[in-house]
């Protein structure tokens, strides 16, 4: 059982210990310091006492845009459609398939009347890539990228006297400016990729449509906590956990009345089942500057207000690999007695640094064995698939693999909570895949495209930033950074992402080992480098994979006498088209897949300043149409349904003993 000091700190109270675990108040009306996300976090929906979610999930009609107008008012449905899913391969029809332009979805919804009064709000776990969203022919709100969520306030537009049409339309246009990039008829350095159907410079399959949960949910119209943040810092066997966050009154509401608003925390422990005393404190106000002069209101007549709390917790069960211990911050906004609004905050604590060449989680370090992995499975597409995401986890743990880069774009929430819950470290990576300077020659639209790719990493990072699962942000994959203007770009984005979050590793994966441009700005190079496959193929007449494994080793020791950095090998491996065989080993067979595999883990494993490998990839995925390609990339350890090829089962045996454990790290060379 956690207590709290019952008297005001630090002014000489005198502690009630009731457990050794106690918990204490150290501050309160803390004002949020600048480099906390005071960004409108959207809160995940969450049934609480105070709050209601309706699923708006299930079958509705789809239609692809046509010339005639206004089919945000309704229109005649071409198919029905299955949300959430990627629209894709859910059709035999090519026109169905490969459809880039503007894709309608509708479908209607009755708002139970005991919901009256409620502010009323349509939240989006993902719409690829750009969607607008109309309630009742009105439009209530849109967004940019593929992955990550937003919302709407449509407590205005809502009928109360019969069903309300919602209709979306999304599309998935890319372009030079996007992140990721697309339809760049692209020739030269992303040659691998020219003229491949459909036109994307990347090697997954551009997946679109409403591919997460689409729910309404409702808040108190009065006032509604709009964002958690949660850090915690340890020392000396004490944790610190500073539970902070924004929240918004309606309009009119002048700031010396919403000053009765107060914040009251509790913090309960989910493997003691103990909790904390409640902290009460009250809101402050951000001041805002809008249209030139200083003012309390914020954007759309809502006041902001902040409020924040720091406990302390005595003997933390911490957070980490196999122990995912978690805590619950359970937040409530009072006005007198009145509970206005309630929701509770899963955090953990534990600490992740980089020193020399260590990874060090809680202080100890942790040597990463995973997988980069999409979010891919047949009929769905990137749709949101919870039975899928299961299945994945509980494959990660048989083949003993302790984390995975989210290559590349953000994974859904409902994953994130998932590794939170089982102990998954996770590489969160931006949706930035090949950006190629070659496409952005003028300042204007490498201003643009900066601009999407810095949005998204913090929509990226105010989603995930409580998430202890999430071990690092990871920038981009693969830009061409041997191009001089790379490197004004990454080095501001780095600091972009350390001025958001300051307690996590920032990475960038780089796949130019002789002249990348930009990886001094990151705590941890990640190299993604496929020799064995992409170059010096074949097994070789004398030792095998001779020429494979001097590569590697070249190509980390070239990496590291240039940055002095740690390395993560991010990606590594070969296709292997399960069933094929053949003794010598070849190429795409499933001894060449698993002996280039262990070979390169052995090089990799030389080096002591490699911090992890991650082979590429968990799962065989799906792709444009190419001649490299065979019904998809194949480099998966597992099929597309989850069976495991012959390397998922070495793999299992080599990484049963966690690499610090097996052996000590051998001499530097
Ligand atoms: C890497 C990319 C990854 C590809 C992989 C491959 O980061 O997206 O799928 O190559 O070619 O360079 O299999």
């Amino acid at each position: 059982m956690w207590c709290a000091l019952d008297s005001d700190f630090p002014d000489g109270a005198v502690a009630t210990e009731r457990d050794p675990h106690f918990l204490k108040r150290l501050s309160i009306r803390t004002r949020l310091p600048a480099t906390d996300c005071t960004h409108n976090t959207m809160l995940y929906p969450q049934l609480t006492a105070t709050r209601c979610v309706v699923s708006l999930n299930g079958i509705w009609e789809l239609a692809r845009e046509h010339e005639e107008a206004d089919q945000h008012r309704g229109f005649k449905a071409e198919k029905q459609v299955a949300v959430p899913a990627s629209y894709n391969d859910l059709y035999a029809e090519e026109g169905f398939r490969m459809w880039m332009d503007g894709m309608w979805y509708q479908r209607t919804f009755v708002v139970p009347r005991t919901l009256r009064g409620e502010r009323l709000v349509l939240r989006f776990g993902a719409v690829a890539h750009r969607a607008r969203i109309y309630v009742n022919g009105t439009e209530v709100g849109g967004h940019e990228g593929s992955h990550l969520p937003f919302e709407c306030v449509v407590t205005d537009q809502i009928k109360w006297d019969g069903p309300n049409l919602l209709c979306v339309r999304c599309e998935n246009r890319l372009s030079a400016t996007t992140v990721p990039m697309g339809e760049l008829k692209n020739k030269g350095e992303n040659g691998q990729f020219a003229g491949q159907y459909p036109d994307v410079p990347f090697d997954f399959f551009p997946y679109a449509g409403i591919q997460r949960d689409v729910c309404l949910y409702t808040t108190s119209p009065k006032a509604h906590l709009a964002s958690v943040r949660v850090t915690t810092t340890l020392r000396d066997g004490i944790a610190r956990v500073r539970v902070a966050g924004v929240i918004h009154c309606r309009r009119g509401t002048s700031p010396a009345t919403a000053g009765g608003y107060r914040v009251a925390v509790h913090c309960t422990s989910r493997q003691r089942g103990t909790s904390s005393s409640t902290e009460t404190v009250a809101c402050e106000y951000e001041e805002r500057i809008e249209e030139g002069k200083r003012s309390k209101i914020g954007k759309g007549g809502l006041v902001d207000g902040a409020f924040a709390c720091t406990f302390e917790v005595a003997n933390p069960e911490l957070w980490g690999v196999n122990t995912p211990n978690l805590y619950d911050a359970h937040i409530q906004l009072l006005r007198g007695a009145d509970v206005v609004d309630a929701y509770a905050q899963r955090f953990g604590i534990r600490t992740i640094r980089v020193t020399g060449n260590r990874l060090l989680l809680n202080d100890q370090p942790v040597y990463l064995q995973g997988f980069g992995r999409h979010e891919d499975f047949p009929i769905v597409g990137r749709g949101l698939c919870h039975a899928a995401n299961v299945r994945d986890h509980e494959l990660l743990k048989w083949v003993h693999a302790n984390s995975y880069r989210t290559t590349h774009y953000p994974y859904s929430e409902e994953l994130v909570a998932l590794a939170d819950e089982q102990g998954i470290l996770l590489i969160a990576e931006a949706p930035a895949v090949s950006v190629n300077f070659d496409h952005l020659q003028d300042d204007r639209m490498r201003q643009e495209c900066y601009q999407n790719h810095a949005s998204a990493l913090t929509e990226l990072i105010t989603r995930d930033c409580n998430a202890p699962s999430v071990i690092a942000w990871s920038v981009a994959n693969e830009a061409t950074t041997n191009r001089i203007a790379a490197k004004e770009y990454f080095s501001n984005l780095a600091a972009l992402v350390r001025s958001l979050d300051s307690t996590r590793p920032v990475t960038m994966v780089t796949c130019k080992v002789e002249d990348d441009l930009v990886m001094d700005c990151f705590d941890i190079v990640g190299v993604n480098f496929y020799p064995g496959w992409y170059h010096a193929p074949g097994l070789g007449l004398d030792e095998s994979f001779s020429r494979a494994k001097e590569s590697m080793r070249h190509a980390l020791h070239t990496l590291h006498a240039k940055f002095h950095k740690p390395i993560l090998v991010s990606e590594f491996g070969a296709d292997c088209i399960a069933g094929l065989h053949s003794l010598p080993a070849e190429q795409w067979s499933e001894e060449y897949q698993s002996d280039l595999i262990l070979t390169l883990i052995g090089v990799i494993r030389e080096c002591d300043f490699v911090i992890g490998e991650h082979v590429w990839n968990f799962a065989d995925f799906r792709t444009a149409q190419n001649f490299p390609r065979v019904g998809g990339n194949k480099k998966g350890a597992f099929t597309r349904d989850r069976q495991p090829k012959m390397v998922a089962h070495l793999l299992r045996r080599r990484w049963a003993v966690p690499r610090y454990v097996d052996a000590p790290p051998p001499a530097p060379r």
